[in-house]
């Protein structure tokens, strides 16, 4: 562990207001106060202008979306405060795209030119739209200071792209993420297939403070052949089905080859990921100790007591990916305990450091990524513009339908080997997805040689991804 690096970091953190006491030396993350983090070598965070690894250098800028042609599909997104009241009917104080929250329900089909224009009415602290889980150009990933400038008030962007996955994704801001998305800045993105889809309901849960977790969609439902669930937290969220037998259709947006029956079976869903899940019939879909959803039926209270779907083993066994691989990457992460100044922090590391350096890789390189979380918190690891493929978890390989993932939830002891092929070119973030993990410097980048970015963290428009 570089506990050197470690300490080298945490003085401008600590400096920067990043970290702050809370309660009897436990400390919470509230926000970078506007100061840049140390100097990093890579451009996508710390100051820097990039680097030209490779002859063949390329920016971020040039790996956009398709730049022509007419839209079969436009939106307009404004991000604005509004006053929203929640399905508990609370009121909240919230930071909003066009005036709800979640934001409006975007749905496109697959192959679609899709345009959106985000704009910024009164959002201080600055917005972008990140499509998280749409393995889009790395120009349109909207991230702070790697993939374009923050969009400040007054100010305007616009994403074009053309979704090939289909499935269920969420859009947020990867601005100041840690604290304008708890309050708000965030929506609902399915994909349909070209020829559309039967009838589907959205279950999109999301945790308030001062109000608790609350699910937006329907208060209750006939029956629907497929329910969505979008977890928009920091945190694990269980759901349960209680009624008929289910099947899990889809995770993070990929499609279950022979999903089988379950009954009773706690459906663990990481910070940022989704489950769609096939109802045979009428049963209430809710998160434990929370609120639920009656589908033909009047909600239950939700059980959580059976065990907990393991996708490791569920649906028709695929032929393993075996390699050979190009590229062998490891990240631990762990957590640390440190006193600066005489003020206790953890902090949550990856390979020992704080925004560690980015890890390279070559277009077209089959990547194996050994995950090792020898701390004592889950870590829900996201990376950008690729899905991984779960090879192995403790050494117990995976058996079932292939299993593609963007937010994997990494428990403490645990590790995964997964595995992806390098075929999307740019700068990617790789990051925790507790926001308030990911805002101390549980961030690093995936880096193809040879690109480089002229964005930086800071500048004029105070790019702070997390
Ligand atoms: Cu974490």
């Amino acid at each position: 562990m570089d506990t050197a690096r470690l300490l080298r970091t945490l003085p401008s953190l600590l400096a920067a207001g990043a970290i702050a006491l809370l309660g009897a030396g436990v400390v919470t993350v509230v926000a970078h106060a506007g100061a840049a983090p140390p100097a990093a070598p890579v451009g996508a965070h710390g100051g820097g202008h990039g680097t030209h690894a490779g002859h063949a250098g390329r920016s971020v800028t040039d790996l956009t979306g398709p730049r022509d042609g007419v839209p079969d599909v436009a939106f307009t997104l404004t991000a604005r405060h509004a006053a929203v009241t929640l399905p508990t009917g609370a009121t909240v104080d919230a930071l909003t795209f066009d005036g709800t929250a979640p934001g409006p329900e975007l749905r496109v089909r697959a192959g679609q030119l899709v345009e959106v224009t985000l704009r910024n009415l009164d959002v201080d602290e600055g917005v972008t739209l990140h499509w998280h889980g749409l393995d889009v150009p790395n120009a349109e990933d909207g991230v702070a200071g790697v993939t374009q400038d923050a969009v400040v008030p007054g100010g305007e962007h616009v994403y074009r792209f053309r979704p090939e996955q289909v499935g269920t994704f969420w859009y947020h801001s990867h601005q100041d993420s840690a604290r304008t998305v708890p309050r708000g800045l965030f929506g609902v993105l399915v994909v349909e297939p070209a020829a559309g889809s039967g009838p589907d309901a959205v279950l999109a849960a999301h945790t308030w403070d001062d109000v608790g977790t609350v699910v937006d969609g329907p208060a209750r439902r006939d029956t629907v052949g497929r329910v969505r669930l979008v977890n928009t937290d920091s945190v694990t969220q269980d759901w349960t089905v209680t009624g008929g037998p289910f099947t899990v259709l889809a995770i993070d947006g990929t499609d279950v080859d022979g999903p089988t029956p379950l009954r009773g079976t706690v459906l663990r869903v990481p910070a940022g990921g989704r489950l769609d899940v096939g109802l045979t019939g009428p049963a209430t879909v809710g998160i434990v100790d929370g609120p639920a959803v009656g589908f033909g039926t009047d909600p239950e209270p939700p059980a959580g007591d059976g065990p907990v779907f393991d996708p490791l083993h569920y649906g028709t066994p695929a032929p393993p990916e075996t390699g050979p691989f190009d590229r062998d990457l490891t990240q631990v992460l762990d957590t640390e305990r440190v006193t600066q100044r005489g003020v206790p922090s953890i902090v949550w590391t990856i390979n020992g450091s704080l925004h560690p350096e980015p890890a390279t890789v070559t277009d077209g390189e089959l990547v194996r990524v050994t995950i090792r979380n020898d701390g004592t918190d889950p870590h829900p690891m996201h990376l950008h513009g690729h899905h991984v493929r779960v090879l192995s978890r403790d050494g117990v390989p995976a058996t079932g339908s292939a299993w593609w993932t963007d937010s994997l939830g990494v428990e403490p002891g645990e590790t995964y080997e997964v595995a992806f092929r390098a075929a999307n070119p740019g700068i990617w973030m790789d990051h925790c997805h507790n926001l308030a993990h990911a805002s101390a410097g549980m961030v690093m980048h995936l880096l193809y040689e040879g690109v480089s970015t002229p964005f930086e963290h800071g500048g004029g428009a105070g790019n702070t991804p997390e």
